[in-house]
């Protein structure tokens, strides 16, 4: 199945402040340098690229508990929201460019705005699902699907700089790929909700196509419906995407998140792909971040419809000898 009629929008979130460390926010512009926009020509779409939103570093912005800049990372999501919700309104298949992981709440957000029926895989080596309460760090990029789900709306706090959102989706309409570092709070969380989640121990239990076949069977089974890939760059190995905040050993294969993102393609639901926390400025080398950014471009290109095996627009026939 294929998704060809639509168009590709790109839109880049060059924001770090859901987490502590700098280099996160050059992201965007590091995976575009790495000739995203050219590899995506290679597919037949129309490609749109609509640069980079401004976030603003709010200066009076206190902790919350011990969370970090509430209201500067409420208001780029916010401001994040408005944009993928436009530009799936205009019919584009949406790729955001992180950035930290925090952004996935505006991102989500906003492509609920006009899909409210859409579906959400999380591949990462973290679950992102700790609540202000249960969060060991404080840092909202390790916080983000607490603030989607509605499961959890009565154990969240009123996080300041989030009034304008409400959660929206539903436990069984997500799935996560390539957990191995999950919190006690996060791991009590998922067990009392009962998340469909498939960590690495999984992965090499069942193996990436099976994985591939419950996770879009628990997603689609009863009704085909828009997906939203979170795609956080650590889900890969650090021997493959060293370039990042919080690296875990014992991830994703190149092969095994290729395969994600071609079976994402195949079902034709892609809708918005989110891609963070490439941190440009935490490679040992610049071998090693030209692996990192580069391997964000394979996935992209991946779930857009670029294939291992080949294809043949470009020949429709053998070309004739004489
Ligand atoms: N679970 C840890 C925390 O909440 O602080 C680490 C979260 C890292 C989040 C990364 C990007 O996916
Ligand atoms: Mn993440
Ligand atoms: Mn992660
Ligand atoms: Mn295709």
């Amino acid at each position: 199945q294929q998704n060809r009629s639509h168009s590709v929008a790109i839109l880049g979130a060059p924001f770090s402040k859901g987490q502590k460390r700098r280099g996160v926010e050059h992201g965007p512009k590091a995976i575009r340098d790495a000739g995203l926009v050219e590899r995506l020509s290679n597919l037949d779409y129309p490609v749109h690229d609509f640069g980079d939103l401004t976030f603003k570093h709010l200066e009076k912005d206190e902790h919350f508990m011990h969370v970090p800049f509430p209201r500067t990372v409420g208001r780029a999501n916010k401001l994040l929201s408005g944009a993928v919700s436009g530009a799936v309104g205009a019919g584009h298949t949406c790729i955001m460019l992180g950035g930290d992981h925090s952004l996935a709440i505006g991102s989500v957000e906003g492509h609920a705005q006009q899909c409210p029926d859409l579906c959400l895989i999380w591949v990462d080596a973290h679950a992102d699902i700790n609540t202000p309460l249960t969060s060991p760090s404080g840092n909202l990029h390790g916080q983000s699907v607490a603030f989607l789900l509605k499961d959890l709306q009565n154990k969240m706090p009123e996080v300041p700089g989030f009034s304008w959102m409400k959660p929206f989706l539903s436990a069984r309409d997500l799935v996560y790929i390539g957990l191995r570092d999950v919190d006690p709070g996060e791991h009590i969380i998922l067990k009392t909700l009962g998340i469909q989640y498939f960590s690495m121990r999984d992965i090499d239990r069942m193996g990436i196509q099976r994985v591939m076949e419950v996770t879009l069977d628990h997603l689609l089974a009863r009704k085909q419906r828009p997906i939203h890939l979170s795609f956080d760059i650590d889900a890969f190995d650090p021997s493959l995407a060293p370039a990042t905040g919080t690296p875990v050993n014992g991830g994703l294969t190149y092969r095994e998140g290729i395969y994600v993102t071609e079976e994402i393609h195949n079902t034709g639901l892609l809708s918005v792909m989110d891609v963070v926390e490439v941190n440009p400025t935490l490679g040992a080398t610049p071998e090693a971040v030209e692996a990192t950014t580069s391997l964000a471009v394979d996935v992209i290109a991946s779930a857009l419809g670029q294939t291992r095996e080949g294809a043949h627009v470009a020949f429709p026939k053998i070309p004739e000898s004489k």
